[in-house]
Parts: C-alpha cells; sequence; structure tokens
C-alpha cells in the first residue's frame, strides 16, 4: 500500500514497481489518498492507468504504468483503508505525505503533541487522519488478529526518514498504551530511504502535448526527468519486490546518500525558490538562467559539501550534475510549488548544513542566504504553509523588515537552539536589511 498517491510517487516508487513486475507480476501498489479524491477520479476510469512523461531538453519519452491497482480516499471512509491496512497480503506501507505529513517537530524530529490531528485521531482512535494515527491502529489491528506486521517504507524528504517515522509512531502509540508502543519498537521495520527524482506538478500544455504524443486522453499523466534515484536500507523482514533489478540500490546505511541528497539538492532547491520568488523567476530553469543566482546555488552546494562526509571529488561532480538537471528547460518545475511548506524543509535542508560549517569554522554565506531569502519570501503575502497563520501574524505585526527577521527567527519549532545563537541570528538579519535596502540581488555573489 502507498499513503500519498501524488505526482512524486507516480514518477518514481511506482516506476520502480512497474519495473519489476516485468519479472513477477505478484506484486502491485493499493494507494491511498489521504485527503483529496482527485486523483482516484481521475486514475479509477483509466483503471489506474498513466502516462509517465519523461523529458528532457526537446525530447519526450512517453510510457504507461499500470502497477497502480486501485486508489482509496481516506476522507471518504477510513473503514476499507484500514481494512487493506490489516488485510495480510499487504506486506509494505510506503509513505510520501510530505514534511508535514510527520506531524512532528521540524526542528528535532519528534512527535508534536500539540497538533491539531494528532490531538484529534487520540479521540478517536479507530477513525484515524493522521499518518502516526493510521500506521499504529493497522499495527494495533493486525498484532491483535494475529497478523504479521508490514514494513513501514518512508518515502519523504526527512533526516533518517524511516528511523524518523518510527519514533513518531512509537511516541504516538505511547500516548495510547505503552505496550503497543514497545511491541512496535521491537517488531516494526522502519527502512530509510534517499529519493530523488524532480516532478513537477502536472500543467494543461502537460496534458495537452502529452494527449498529442500518445494519442490517448490521460486525465492525469506525469511529467519528469530522465534522472532517478532510489537508496533503500534493506530491512523488509515482509519481503519485498526486487528493487535492485529495477535500479534501486539496497545498502546497509542510507543516512550519507540522504544527507547529501537533502543538503545538496534540497538546500540549493529551496535557496532558489525563495530568492527565486523573490526576484520574479516562475521556474527553476529560469532562476538558473540567472548568472548571480546561478553563483549562488553552486556555492551553496559547495558550503553543504564541506559538511559531508564523503569525498570532494564525487560531491563536485554530484553537484555539477544537479546544476544541470535544474537547468533542464523542459520541466518547468515552479519556483513557487518548492517554495510550499518552508517552515517544514528549512531544518534539514539548510540549518543543518549551516550548525556543522559553523562548528567547524567552515564558510556558510550562501546558505545564510537561502535562509535570509525564505524569511524576505514570508513578507510578500500569505504562504502556503502548516505555520501559515503564526507567519502572516509576524508579517502583520513587524513592519520593519529586521524586526520581522528576528520574531522569524524566535520561532523554536523551526530554528530550534539556533533561536539563542547571535552568531546566526546577526547574520541572517544582516542579510535581510540588506536585501530590503538594496534589493535581492545584492546579496547574489558576483
Ligand atoms: C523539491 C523536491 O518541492 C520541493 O521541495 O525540493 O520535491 C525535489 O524536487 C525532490 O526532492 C527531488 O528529488
Amino acid at each position: 500500500m502507498h499513503l500519498g498517491v501524488g505526482n512524486f510517487h507516480r514518477a518514481h516508487q511506482a516506476v520502480y514497481v512497474d519495473d519489476c513486475l516485468a519479472a513477477d507480476g505478484s506484486w502491485g501498489i493499493r494507494g491511498v489518498s489521504l485527503r483529496r479524491p482527485d486523483m482516484r477520479d481521475a486514475l479509477a476510469p483509466q483503471d489506474g492507468l498513466y502516462t509517465l512523461a519523461v523529458k528532457d531538453g526537446a525530447t519526450t519519452q512517453a510510457r504507461i504504468v499500470g502497477s497502480i491497482l486501485d486508489m482509496l480516499v481516506a476522507t471518504e471512509d477510513i473503514g476499507p483503508v484500514l481494512a487493506a491496512m490489516t488485510d495480510p497480503a499487504t506486506r509494505i506501507v510506503s509513505l510520501t505525505v510530505t514534511e508535514k505529513g510527520y506531524c512532528h517537530d521540524p526542528s528535532t524530529g519528534d512527535l508534536d503533541p500539540q497538533n491539531a490531528g494528532i490531538i484529534a485521531d487520540l479521540d478517536r482512535l479507530d477513525r484515524p487522519s493522521t499518518v502516526p494515527g493510521l500506521l499504529v491502529e493497522a499495527l494495533r489491528r493486525r498484532r491483535n488478529a494475529g497478523v504479521a506486521p508490514f514494513t513501514v517504507l518512508s518515502c519523504d524528504n526527512l533526516p533518517s526518514n524511516g528511523r524518523t517515522l518510527g519514533r513518531i509512531v512509537g511516541q504516538y502509540a505511547a500516548l495510547i498504551d505503552d505496550a503497543l508502543a514497545q511491541w512496535i519498537g521491537g517488531t516494526i521495520a522502519f527502512p530509510s530511504t534517499m529519493v530523488d527524482r524532480i516532478v513537477p506538478a502536472t500543467s494543461d500544455a502537460d496534458r495537452n502535448g502529452i494527449a498529442a504524443l500518445t494519442g490517448f486522453d490521460d486525465a492525469w499523466p506525469v511529467v519528469t526527468e530522465p534522472y532517478t534515484q532510489w537508496v533503500i536500507e534493506d530491512v523488509f523482514p515482509a519481503g519485498r519486490p526486487d528493487f535492485a533489478a529495477a535500479g534501486a540500490e539496497l545498502v546497509a546505511d542510507v543516512a550519507p546518500f540522504e544527507r547529501m541528497k537533502l543538503r545538496m539538492l534540497n538546500g540549493a532547491h529551496s535557496t532558489l525558490a525563495y530568492v527565486g520568488q523573490l526576484l520574479g523567476h516562475e521556474t527553476v530553469a529560469d532562476a538558473m538562467h540567472d548568472a548571480a543566482l546561478a553563483r549562488l546555488v553552486a556555492q551553496v552546494m559547495d558550503e553543504a559539501a564541506a559538511t559531508l562526509d564523503l569525498p570532494a571529488a564525487d560531491l563536485a561532480v554530484y553537484g555539477r550534475a544537479l546544476r544541470t538537471r535544474f537547468a533542464n528547460p523542459a520541466l518547468r518545475h515552479r519556483t513557487a510549488q518548492i517554495a510550499i511548506d518552508g517552515s517544514q524543509k528549512i531544518p534539514q535542508r539548510l540549518l543543518g548544513s549551516i550548525r556543522d560549517a559553523h562548528a567547524a569554522g567552515k564558510e556558510w554565506g550562501a546558505l545564510a542566504t537561502g535562509v535570509a531569502a525564505w524569511i524576505a519570501f514570508l513578507r510578500q503575502g500569505p504562504v502556503d504553509d502548516p505555520m501559515a497563520n503564526r507567519l502572516a501574524a509576524l508579517a502583520d505585526k513587524h513592519a520593519d523588515p529586521a524586526g520581522h527577521a528576528e520574531a522569524v527567527l524566535g520561532m523554536r519549532e523551526v530554528f530550534g537552539t539556533l533561536s539563542d545563537a547571535y552568531w546566526f541570528g546577526d547574520r541572517i538579519v544582516g542579510i535581510v536589511g540588506k536585501m530590503a535596502d538594496a534589493g535581492s540581488s545584492a546579496v547574489l555573489p558576483r
């Protein structure tokens, strides 16, 4: 089962599983949408089939993906979702629910017991709406019915995503029943993974272009780049498809790959998104054509790379490949899309590198520019973020950019102990001030 069938899942895990099916047809994906019915409504009339269009410059290659067998919508009826999660045939529950789906405190990675969904779920254990609530209820039912548990496979952009989810699920279970929490901690496998593929939202132009190419009317095709990577910690007590045959890397420790990807790719992506939004660049490829911004992106990657425990030459090659991917003009990956949910993304994408660089006496000015750009972006108007109300209140309250920056830096759920660090706060406020006085491009490298 997969929770969170969006474009990313359809261009990533579902394609690996589709490739596995050629050799072993005994697997398949039961998809779940946690909120909206739109994906199920689009896919159901086409038997779950959809077009994957791989675009590189002027070329497009299309194929049909058939690994999604059916889809359920959790908000319509949680009964069938829990029934499927308790079905002995379900061996793996994988997830792409975005950072906020973990209901955690982004600065610590612990369950946020004040999260409104968590509070509601604790009140109606048999009708959960959150990811921790669903997983714990399904695991509890399997345990009570004597059904072997499933493996939980996190595929979101969080550090040690499997371990983090395991901790959050354990903390949630402990609020219900200590014995259940201990059983989960001792029994359930939560392998960590690093996932990578750039997958923009589908536009009408994509739909029309793909229909013209294939001759099929597809309600919701998905567009992506040629590059794809999936590194998986190989702990699947209930079995798994032969992901390696489909090109995934099965390893004992995902952490080095994960940190590299989060800090270099996603750290640069968020920086591009916020500076890009401030400078009016609609897409990542447009932003990469701004030479000063491209230089900033290279510096973000270099500063992040210097905090990693991998060979510098390999990281330089990785960084160059990332910049080529970002510049792919065929993708039209909107900076506004990446700018969503900054409060959930900034900690692992930029702040971790800044802490490490500072501790090692290394440079972190470009990373700081990314953080400052997020704060400046928050002043441009309402944002799409689970903390949107608080962020809007801070922007309303502080007319002065420096005062506003100080107030944002005080948000401990995002900044943790950095909220108290003068070495950090002074530099960020300084960059925000310069952006306000001289324009955002004044802080870009020459
Ligand atoms: C992006 C990611 O939207 C975002 O925040 O940074 O979705 C990014 O495209 C993927 O992680 C690439 O693997």
